[in-house]
């Protein structure tokens, strides 16, 4: 079960549940019969909402939380009936552990016979931080690693109502595991094991991907696309090959003029960038081994290229300051992205930052979500009306840059 999180606040997704896809996969081949209940898929309340509009949304998650009469509990509760699963598997990251585990009590209630498992960021981060750790009453075990998952086709068809996912929210692509890199805000902090996938795999799913009927491109939601030079240049060649437009993100000193001129000649219509910040103690403090000079001459490089780029940036730091928002800021305007994926800054469990200010906060799992507009222990009131400013300002940049687009289509 993907547990249910954005439909709450009617935010429309784009992606399917992967992860809970490979599980499956990897389940099927043990000969296990096995479906996906996405409890996420996008209703008919969903639509596609600007970033300020998703912070004041978001409150919809916490009520329904505490709102045990919510239709989507009662849906929840009905195909648990229906289906009668012997096992049932939970995946969640950290926002949405609390609908994970109503999902459950609701399993345990239903079928007490039932064995019921979690998995996935969530569950990793907590065991990382302290093997101990107690998930409550709900599981009967919890698996934070399966080896090598990623290294295989997904087998989408066992999601419950295929048929109801648009081509585009089927077409991303995993092809790779792990980062060399230590953030202190990310996650993957402590993960540094590589898997590549086989390419021989990689070609079936572009080929299904290409298959599907109105399918626009693919979306490669690879952590770094470019770092692995040979690999680049055959995965690029193939969606060339099989005319597929493609998105993809990359570390930005992975860059090259000769890559960019690959990625876009290759069709690769959007590029994702991680920038973070325009201060170089900022950069420095979460360890990101990233120059502000070569942020500007690399992203000079994409705009010369020509390729629509989102830069992504975080803000609210517990050790930002007003002068590194403005330089953040300053260098926004000077390096020009097609779009501004803003992000408040989120404290996860499993990172550095988390266990330096957050260990003992008593945040609430709830909270964690980056476009969330709650206010962290600690935070200064005046910080905060500048990035709610910030939000403001690069909504309406991003308008302007999207009109621009369309004027000059
Ligand atoms: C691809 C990806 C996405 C994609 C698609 C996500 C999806 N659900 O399909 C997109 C871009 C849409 C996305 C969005 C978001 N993501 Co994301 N994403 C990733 C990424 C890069 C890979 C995840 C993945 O599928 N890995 C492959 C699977 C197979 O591995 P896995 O998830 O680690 O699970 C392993 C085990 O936990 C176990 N397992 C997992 N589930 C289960 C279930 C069962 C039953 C069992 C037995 C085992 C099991 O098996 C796996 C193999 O060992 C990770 C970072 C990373 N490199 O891992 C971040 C990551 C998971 N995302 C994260 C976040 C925060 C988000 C967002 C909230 C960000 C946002 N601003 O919106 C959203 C929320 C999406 C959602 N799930 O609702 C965080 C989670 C942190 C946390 N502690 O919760 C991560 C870790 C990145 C980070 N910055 O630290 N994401
Ligand atoms: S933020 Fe990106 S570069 Fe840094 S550790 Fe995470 S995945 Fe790697």
């Amino acid at each position: 079960v993907e547990p249910p999180f954005y439909r709450f606040f009617g935010y429309q997704r784009w992606h399917y549940p992967v992860t809970l896809a490979l599980v499956g996969t990897y389940l099927k081949g043990l000969g296990h019969d096995v479906a996906i209940y996405d409890a996420d898929l996008p209703d008919a309340g969903c639509r596609s909402l600007s970033r300020q509009e998703t912070r004041q949304q978001y409150a919809r998650y916490g009520q329904a939380l505490d709102d045990p009469g919510h239709p989507i509990w009662g849906e929840i509760r009905r195909v648990i009936r229906d289906r009668r699963p012997e096992v049932v598997g939970i995946t969640s990251i950290s926002p949405k552990i609390e609908s994970a585990d109503l999902v459950a009590r609701m399993v345990r209630e239903e079928l007490p016979e039932a064995r019921i498992i979690l998995g996935g960021a969530h569950a990793l981060a907590m065991r990382d931080m302290d093997p101990g750790y107690d998930f409550g009453p709900w599981y009967d075990e919890v698996v934070v690693h399966i080896p090598n998952l990623v290294d295989q086709r997904p087998d989408k068809k066992l999601l419950l109502d295929y048929d109801l996912y648009p081509a585009k929210d089927l077409s991303s692509i995993l092809t790779l595991s792990g980062c060399p890199m230590q953030c202190t805000f990310c996650c993957r902090s402590f993960d540094r094991t590589f898997i590549y996938r086989d390419l021989g795999s990689v070609r079936e799913e572009l080929e299904e991907i290409a298959g599907y009927p109105g399918h626009s491109g693919v979306y490669v939601m690879d952590d770094c696309f470019f770092s692995h030079g040979e690999r680049f240049d055959r995965m690029t060649a193939m969606m060339r090959e099989l005319d597929l437009p493609f998105v993809a993100g990359g570390r930005i000193m992975a860059l090259t003029p000769g890559k960019l001129e690959q990625f876009r000649e290759r069709g690769g219509s959007k590029l994702l960038v991680g920038v973070e910040s325009g201060s170089q103690r900022i950069l420095d403090r979460v360890k990101k081994k990233l120059r502000v000079e070569e942020i500007v001459r690399r992203c000079a490089w994409i705009n010369r290229e020509g390729i629509p780029w989102s830069a992504f940036l975080v803000v609210g730091f517990p050790f930002e300051t007003m002068d590194d928002l403005e330089m953040t800021e300053e260098l926004i305007y000077r390096i020009r992205p097609t779009f501004i994926s803003v992000n408040r800054f989120t404290p996860y469990p499993g990172t550095e930052i988390f266990r330096e200010f957050y260990a003992d906060a008593g945040l609430r799992f709830r909270d964690l979500f980056q476009l969330n507009c709650n206010v962290l222990p600690g935070a200064d009131p005046a910080m905060e009306e500048k990035i709610d400013r910030l939000f403001e300002d690069f909504d309406r940049y991003n308008e302007e840059r999207r009109r621009e687009g369309e004027g000059r289509a």
